[in-house]
């Protein structure tokens, strides 16, 4: 028996931790999956929806092929080149006849280093159009606050930083239910006497974990991190050295917080005086802190600044590059970091600006296309592709792997959309999708345990994606799908260097040379069944980079014109959405169980959850509010929102949720149904955690 099982090891395409599983395949079924001993990430553990994946061997139909729909609305089986084929001339249709970017595509933070790539190439090279990413609903305000802070979007941190840091500063997150290796990382903690502290309106599941729990009005981060600074300064608890070396701006920022007393940060935030005053001896007290946010922050209104102001205190406690510290923000997808830097959206390949003429031959001539054909200007965001297909103006749309129908804010937008749009391709694992019904033409494609290619995780480590199971005979992946379409496109030359994976990721590791996330020390056969390799890792230069669990920022320097730290600050905004008398309460939403993922298309994947989750919309009340209303666990309440827009949920009751706030998970699309269309203003990320709404007993 031994002889016939073949060990392959792979990455988790769900979370952003990239787990490395062993997958056991015997005769073409994988019948064991293995946390990988010994990966530097996850070391032997995973959470049930890694240990999950091989239900793909069912969930996923077999030997699918493209559908297109026909003129009495029906869809219709074709072959793979009838499909590219149909995409290709409808692209080049729309385009001749309503102009160059009357087509957009939206893409992903779970499809592989050189998914995202191809698709950039094709797309907004070849075509010169538009494609965001979901990337924008999630990681935007993080790759925005990078850059005008360090100069770059480059995470410093190293996952091992959770098990030396004395003080963990949660904000915004829920790594138990979201990111359970973070929090197993945590739990790693030997450090004497380490405190873990949550800042989150809602006791969370991590907050109920946590030493101290800070449980703020919600979108009061930025006046709270502002106070906290000013408190700092006051009582002279900053490190001057470092202020000093490594960063500018300092002394604008400590005028500018000066007005943030204790009295105004009480007020703002509710917490009591005692309580930002113990945050701030905390932070004090600690020999090295370390902050960490996710979507509690970065989907807001004020978004980019809340995180920079999270850095802030980083940078001026000189809490920054040194073991177990960081502002530190943590990744959603399994990918979102390749996507932020190599998806050809928001800059050219490897973080280059697209006016920057040197680089822009340098990408012309790595990847084969003529010069002219580089990307010449930034994607429109995620929001004004919608507006633009609403407005009559985007006549075709591509999405891969991503699910917008369900997931987008203010969502029955993008479905009246679809209705608009004379081409719409979905790229897919399952054809039932929301985003499918209006579908044009259906591309069906092979799960993550098919194919092959690279993942970049939360703390900058490549990886591998290996295939793991055979194919049938009509089975393709997105990248082999994206470039028929290219081909059926006529693009020649231009996409003679993108034949394979492995030629791609070959082109791009050349392109990195030279950028702060240069990997081209990375060999693709190395990576294969390896520690993954954080970047930096540059060619020649490999031994001085062998450490497996790197941080970046050690000496102080940052990749800003003068290597130093911006201090980023601005006057906090008016709340758009202030609970009122029409709409008193806050409709918080966030990840439900760690069981479920997103928009629940492949929560088939994971049996454990069919049998234990609601199979219909629900959300979170405070016992007394719930009291109150005559409301018992189970009962169902029609919510109406903001947008102008209601849905039914069942209520389930809790005191962690606090009074006049609503948790609603974000795995039923009811939830987004009630999400405002409302945007930081740097970074486009929706302020999905900020609706208010009212409610009424069904
Ligand atoms: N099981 C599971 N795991 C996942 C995912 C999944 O769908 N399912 N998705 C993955 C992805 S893509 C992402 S981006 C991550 C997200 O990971 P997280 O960001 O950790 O998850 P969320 O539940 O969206 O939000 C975190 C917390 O923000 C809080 N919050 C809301 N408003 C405020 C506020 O004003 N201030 C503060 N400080 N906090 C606030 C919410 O109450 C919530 O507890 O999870 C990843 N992991
Ligand atoms: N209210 C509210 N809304 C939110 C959030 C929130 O906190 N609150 N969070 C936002 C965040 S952070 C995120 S990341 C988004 C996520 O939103 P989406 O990206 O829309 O959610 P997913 O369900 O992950 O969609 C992924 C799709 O890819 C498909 N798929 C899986 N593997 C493959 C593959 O290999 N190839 C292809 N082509 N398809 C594949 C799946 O079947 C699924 O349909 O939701 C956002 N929406
Ligand atoms: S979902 Fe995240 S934590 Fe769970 S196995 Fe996959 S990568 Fe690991
Ligand atoms: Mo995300």
């Amino acid at each position: 028996m031994e002889d016939t099982m073949k060990r392959i090891q792979s990455t988790c395409n769900f979370c952003a931790i990239d787990c490395n599983l062993d997958f056991c395949v015997e005769n073409g079924r994988i019948v064991r999956t293995i946390p990988t001993k010994g990966y530097p990430v996850n070391d032997g553990f995973s959470c049930i929806k890694g240990l999950s994946l091989s239900k793909q061997q069912t969930t996923v139909k077999p030997d699918a092929l493209p559908k297109i729909r026909q003129a009495d609305g029906t869809m219709k089986e074709v072959s793979w080149e009838e499909g590219f084929q149909h995409v290709a001339d409808k692209l080049k249709e729309l385009q001749a006849k309503y102009g160059t970017e009357s087509v957009a595509g939206i893409s992903t933070g779970q499809l592989t280093l050189e998914e995202f790539a191809i698709f950039g190439h094709v797309m907004r090279n070849y075509l010169q159009t538009n494609v965001d990413g979901n990337t924008r609903l999630c990681m935007a305000t993080a790759a925005v606050g990078h850059k005008q802070t360090y100069g770059y979007d480059a995470p410093g941190y190293t996952l091992k930083d959770l098990e030396l840091s004395d003080t963990i500063i949660f904000i915004g997150a829920n790594p138990v239910v979201a990111h359970p290796i973070v929090w197993g990382r945590v739990r790693q903690n030997k450090v004497p006497g380490h405190k873990i502290i949550v800042i989150d309106p809602r006791k969370s599941e991590t907050a109920m974990n946590a030493d101290y729990w800070y449980g703020l009005k919600p979108r009061s981060d930025l006046k709270l991190m502002y106070t906290i600074a000013n408190m700092l300064i006051e009582k002279d608890w900053i490190d001057h050295k470092f202020i000093e070396e490594h960063t500018n701006k300092f002394d604008e920022f400590a005028a500018f917080v000066k007005d943030f007393t204790l009295e105004k940060g009480v007020e703002a935030t509710g917490l009591s005086a005692e309580q930002i005053t113990e945050l701030v001896n905390l932070i004090h007290n600690g020999k090295a802190v370390s902050f960490w946010w996710t979507m509690g922050v970065n989907q807001g209104y004020e978004a980019v600044r809340t995180a920079q102001s999270i850095i802030n205190l980083a940078l001026m406690t000189g809490n920054i590059g040194k073991p177990g510290t960081g502002g530190n923000s943590i990744t959603g997808q399994c990918n979102a970091m390749a996507s932020r830097l190599f998806s050809n959206t928001t800059c050219l390949f490897g973080g280059g600006d697209f006016t920057d003429e040197n680089e822009r031959a340098r990408i012309a001539e790595l990847t084969g296309i003529d010069v002219d054909h580089v990307a010449k200007k930034p994607t429109i965001p995620y929001n004004m592709i919608v507006e633009g297909i609403n407005a009559g103006k985007i006549k075709g749309l591509w999405i891969l792997c991503t699910n917008p129908r369900h997931s987008w804010t203010n969502n029955e937008t993008f479905a009246e959309a679809t209705k608009k749009l004379d081409l719409f391709v979905v790229q897919d694992i399952y054809d039932n999708i929301e985003s499918a019904e209006n579908a044009t033409v259906y591309l069906p494609v092979v799960p993550g345990i098919k194919k092959e290619g690279t993942y970049i995780n939360l703390e900058r480590r490549l990886s591998a994606l290996r295939q793991v199971l055979p194919r049938g005979e009509n089975e393709i992946s997105d990248y082999e799908c994206i470039l028929g379409v290219a081909k059926a496109l006529g693009m020649g030359k231009a996409i003679e260097k993108w034949e394979t994976p492995r030629m791609c990721f070959d082109m791009l590791r050349e392109i990195s040379k030279g950028k702060p996330c240069d990997f081209s020390g990375v060999k693709w056969d190395e990576l294969t069944g390896s520690h993954g390799r954080q970047w930096p890792y540059p060619e020649g230069r490999e031994a001085e980079f062998a450490d497996e669990e790197r941080r970046l920022y050690a000496d102080g320097k940052f990749f800003t014109p003068n290597q130093r730290a911006n201090f980023m600050f601005e006057e906090p905004l008016p709340n758009p959405y202030v609970p009122n008398e029409e709409f008193p309460i806050v409709f918080n939403t966030g990840r439900g169980t760690v069981g479920q993922w997103h928009t629940q298309s492949r929560t088939k994947e994971v049996k454990f959850v069919e049998d234990v989750s609601l199979s219909k919309a629900y959300l979170y009340m405070n016992t007394k509010q719930a009291e109150e209303n005559g409301i018992r666990e189970m009962d169902q309440i029609r919510v109406y929102s903001v947008n102008g827009q209601n849905a039914d949920f069942f209520v389930k009751i809790t005191d962690n949720v606090p009074y006049n706030q609503l948790f609603a998970p974000i795995h039923y699309i009811e939830c987004n149904k009630l999400t405002p269309s409302n945007y930081d203003k740097y970074s486009k990320e929706p302020n999905y955690k900020g609706g208010i709404c009212r409610f009424e007993k069904i």
